[in-house]
């Protein structure tokens, strides 16, 4: 398992933060997602054999947030 923080930009809301954890918590390999808001950023523990790093990246940008940073 792998353990991966997004830093988001464009998230305005709790609300946005809540479309990021569902989007990403649809992918196989996706084993616990969060998404902040207030931190600008989402934690995701995956599985990096099942999914990838720039694959959840994509994942977070398709309603059009972007990802500025991967700690
Ligand atoms: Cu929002």
């Amino acid at each position: 398992m792998k353990n991966t923080i997004f830093k988001i930009e464009g998230l305005r809301c709790d609300g946005c933060a809540s479309t990021v954890k569902a989007l990403v918590e649809k992918e196989p390999g996706v084993k616990v997602a969060t998404a902040s808001f207030k931190d600008g950023e989402a934690r995701i523990l995956y599985d990096p054999e099942t999914v990838t790093e720039d694959r959840l990246a994509a994942i977070i940008e398709r309603p059009g947030y972007r990802v500025t940073a991967r700690l």
